[in-house]
């Protein structure tokens, strides 16, 4: 409760802030775009991780408001830096949503008016949801359907770690798959299969793929072998402020 109260004050008072994550071409190693990463400044504490409040706010409405906050500031950041020129190709864009924000009524409209107050094209904004908030909600699935009308890119985050079997990709309105590091980390061959028959039964039905978590060179080596189309890790960057973000995405442009 009282981490909660706090919570509250951190909105209020915006003490929050976005580290963003190059995503790279795996073809290229080139920044196509970024993932933002909620952080928050805690007075006492320091710089809190998600896992450490996410889990807090989720238990109250609190979570649709982080949400929005959130999905607000990363449109900002990014018609910030379309305005100071920083990428010649359209960067992207992703946002990490929780479960319930997803089945609730907000989450449309939230969307619908960070797109409209940061001027972003809608293809380039990137709703993640983690595969367990999939199973059988029809708020949930109906918002994933409206967002995708509108444009917006949807992808399904730490894929491989929940219910989702590749036999229902077809029928499930996504854009795209993240394939979780627990499958692109290990060197065993029986995972590299795994993320193999995942890439292209994804590539099959359209949608694109991610690889998260490449943490060295081999393994951004091997993936890139598999046809995974792009990727995320600490071999490429960290998540960092936004500051040092830019920089990353205009070194080698
Ligand atoms: O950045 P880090 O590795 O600490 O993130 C930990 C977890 O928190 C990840 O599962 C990530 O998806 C989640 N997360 C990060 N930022 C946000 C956010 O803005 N909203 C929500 N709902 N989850 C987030
Ligand atoms: O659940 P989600 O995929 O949104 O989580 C993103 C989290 O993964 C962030 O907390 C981020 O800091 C972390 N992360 C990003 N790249 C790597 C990596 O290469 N290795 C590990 N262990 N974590 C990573
Ligand atoms: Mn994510
Ligand atoms: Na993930």
């Amino acid at each position: 409760a009282l981490l909660e109260r706090e919570l509250e004050h951190a909105l209020a008072d915006e003490h929050f802030e976005l580290h963003y994550q190059p995503v790279v071409e795996m073809s290229t190693s080139r920044p196509i775009g970024f993932e933002a990463l909620i952080r928050w400044h805690h007075p006492v504490h320091g710089l809190l991780s998600p896992d450490e409040f996410i889990p807090v706010a989720e238990k109250s409405m609190l979570i649709n408001r982080i949400g929005r906050w959130t999905l607000h500031e990363a449109t900002a950041q990014l018609a910030r830096w379309d305005a100071e020129g920083a990428h010649p190709h359209p960067l992207t864009m992703a946002v990490n949503v929780s479960g319930r924000h997803l089945a609730s009524r907000d989450l449309v409209f939230d969307v619908r008016a960070a797109l409209d107050a940061s001027g972003i094209d809608p293809s380039r904004l990137v709703v993640e949801i983690t595969e367990t908030v999939l199973v059988d909600d029809p708020i949930a699935l109906d918002n994933m359907h409206t967002l995708r009308a509108m444009g917006v890119c949807m992808a399904i985050d730490d894929f491989g770690t929940g219910y989702t079997s590749i036999g229902q990709l077809p029928k499930l309105p996504v854009d795209m798959l993240k394939i979780d590091r627990s499958f692109t980390g290990s060197d065993e061959s029986a995972h590299h299969q795994l993320v193999r028959l995942i890439v292209e039964a994804a590539h099959a039905f359209g949608l694109t793929v991610v690889a998260e978590g490449i943490e060295g060179q081999a393994q951004a080596f091997a993936l890139h072998g598999l046809n995974v189309d792009t990727g995320q890790g600490f071999f490429f960057a960290r998540p960092q402020p936004a500051g040092r973000a830019r920089e990353l995405a205009t070194l080698d442009t």
